[in-house]
């Protein structure tokens, strides 16, 4: 514990009592001195990425394990780089501390032009720019004012889960204030709005109560409860099937008897786009409904027919109520929903098992799927980058404890090779998998570098079909195209003279069986499956939704 504290101290200790182990950096001489401060105090150990969009990224996978991430950059290079990853956090809802450092204070104002700057002397824009992407944006300008600028920061990132920005000048790092106090108020939830609590149960009540087939939909912002719990007791006191969009696969247990498939209109598990589509009641759990998600516009639950309960509001009957969080409507919904005939007997699940093929021959898209399918248990985590590799993760069969991470809402390929770094750091005792397709590896690929440093052993599935295929599938052309690589050849180089990844090609189901084996059996790093699949292999499920997007896309312009 430091003798005296520093505005870097407070933070640091703050990250560590909000529950953070860790915390990612890229350096740079506006935040060394930070940095400095952070690992002596030391509540968090100090990672490094390759450059700050990873950086981002394997925060926001972290914030996926671990309920919250820290990151630390330098200004406006580290920054403005890093800035894609923070619109990911607040599209995915996730609270990451983006930490930035800062000009040195006596430049604030002066007229002085410094390095890393646009070339003017006015230095608020970087948090201008960050002001869309996050909850509360906090520009450091006193070592006084510190404390209650962090705390301000981190209070709004853990209570509206998504990420807040913090700007520490060079010369305030270092500078002394006073200690954290205990963390109580920073953890804790705001209190409830208990009349407009009691008044949204008493509508969803209601609800439940007038409509013969109910149906629960579950979407991907129940991820910010942090357990399943609330959604099963939900299923449970109501009696009803329940469905999970494509972003939410993973988020009721597919064990369950009320489990009923993904919803994603025609692209739905067997049976569940009947059974949502011939609802009267379809119970809406923290739902994005965008153009992707609704295949093109085509499969919203009409208003009429839908409870929302989002993340801090609820809408029921035309009538919208806020002032509590989702875990507190659904405590309070799942002790008085009224007792009703359980209609979950009515409706059977009916998964489909991915076709397998003969050992010898090409590897197809439905073997690798199979494969990867047989090596996911309880305390899997697979992380699904945009592309095929979202239909290949929705496909799979999943033991209870399985957990599905993608990115559907933000959608910036290159996210999941850094996001699953991230997830791997925040969840250890966990086995991690990663698909991922050719073309978006190539935006982020040099994290796998930090995966070896860091001996994280995720079983990375990169899916070498020469293109980007899901893009091929909405709007062909030359551009979905791409210079081939050696992908498994790049472990070597990454590996330098002391890593332990491991690369390795896949071109048949044997090869791919023998490279899984080799993976389970390497603990000191990751292993790098490179899968060899034609252009034209894919599933038909990306077919058809790609055919619907691309007709959304093309909607001609409406004339007045
Ligand atoms: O499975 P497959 O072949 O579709 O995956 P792959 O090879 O990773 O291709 C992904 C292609 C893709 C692009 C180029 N998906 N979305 N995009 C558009 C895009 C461009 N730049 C960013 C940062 N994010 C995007 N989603």
């Amino acid at each position: 514990m430091p003798k005296t504290y520093t505005v870097g101290h407070y933070l640091s200790e703050r990250l560590g009592q909000i529950g953070l182990k860790d915390h990612f950096a890229v350096a740079g001489d506006f935040n060394l001195v930070l940095l400095d401060q952070l690992l002596e105090e030391g509540s968090t150990k100090q990672l490094y990425s390759c450059n700050e969009l990873n950086c981002g990224y394997t925060a926001e996978g972290y914030a996926r394990a671990n309920g919250a991430a820290a990151m630390i950059v330098t200004f406006n290079v580290g920054a403005l780089s890093a800035i894609n990853a923070i619109g990911s956090a607040y599209a995915e809802s996730l609270p990451v501390i983006f930490v930035s450092g800062g000009p040195n204070t006596n430049d604030q104002g002066s007229g002085h032009i410094l390095h890393h700057t646009i070339g003017n002397s006015n230095y608020g824009y970087q948090a201008e720019m960050f002001r869309h992407v996050t909850c509360a944006t906090e520009v450091i300008l006193s070592a006084e004012n510190a404390p209650a600028q962090i705390d301000n920061a981190i209070r709004t990132a853990l209570r509206t889960r998504k990420p807040c920005y913090i700007e520490i000048p060079c010369n305030l790092a270092g500078a002394e204030c006073v200690r954290p106090g205990p963390v109580g108020s920073l953890l804790a939830e705001t209190t409830p709005d208990k009349v407009s609590l009691d008044a949204a149960v008493k509508a969803a009540c209601d609800f439940i109560e007038t409509r013969k087939n109910l149906v629960i939909l579950v979407g991907s912002r129940v991820r910010t409860l942090g357990s399943l719990e609330p959604i099963v007791a939900l299923a449970d006191r109501i009696g009803c099937a329940v469905t999970v969009m494509g972003a939410a696969k993973s988020f009721f247990p597919e064990t369950h008897k009320a489990f009923r498939g993904v919803y994603w209109g025609e692209v739905s598990s067997p049976g569940a786009q009947e059974l949502v589509e011939k609802a009267d009641g379809v119970i809406c759990l923290a739902p994005i409904f965008n153009d992707y998600a609704t295949v093109g516009w085509q499969s919203k639950p009409p208003a009429s027919q839908a409870l929302i309960a989002d993340l801090a509001e609820v809408t029921v009957d035309g009538k919208s109520y806020a002032g509590f969080h989702l875990g507190a409507f659904l405590a309070a919904l799942s002790e008085k929903a009224p007792s009703r005939p359980a209609t979950v007997e009515n409706t059977k699940y009916t998964p489909v098992a991915i076709p397998s093929s003969a050992p010898g021959v090409p590897l197809t898209n439905d073997e690798m799927a199979r494969q990867i399918n047989a090596l996911v248990d309880g305390k899997t985590t697979i992380t699904a980058e945009t592309g095929d590799s979202w239909f290949n993760a929705i496909r799979m069969h999943l033991p209870e404890g399985a957990r599905v991470e993608t990115e559907m809402q933000w959608g910036s390929i290159g996210w999941s090779v850094p996001a699953a770094l991230g997830n791997a750091i925040g969840s250890p005792d966990r086995q991690h998998i990663l698909m991922v397709g050719d073309g978006s590896f190539q935006l982020t690929a040099q994290e796998v570098a930090q995966m070896i440093r860091y001996e994280v052993p995720v079983i990375v599935f990169l899916v070498n079909n020469r293109g980007y295929v899901i893009e091929i599938k909405i709007h062909d052309g030359n551009y979905n195209y791409i210079k081939n690589w050696d992908y498994a050849g790049l472990i070597k180089a990454f590996n330098a003279e002391d890593g332990q990844g491991l690369g390795l090609h896949a071109r048949t189901g044997a090869e791919l069986a023998d490279a899984i084996e080799k993976a389970k059996a390497n603990k000191k790093g990751p292993t790098f499956i490179e899968c060899h699949i034609a252009t034209e292999d894919c599933t038909d499920t990306l077919v058809q939704w790609g055919k619907k997007v691309a007709a959304a896309n093309s909607r001609p312009p409406q004339k007045n």
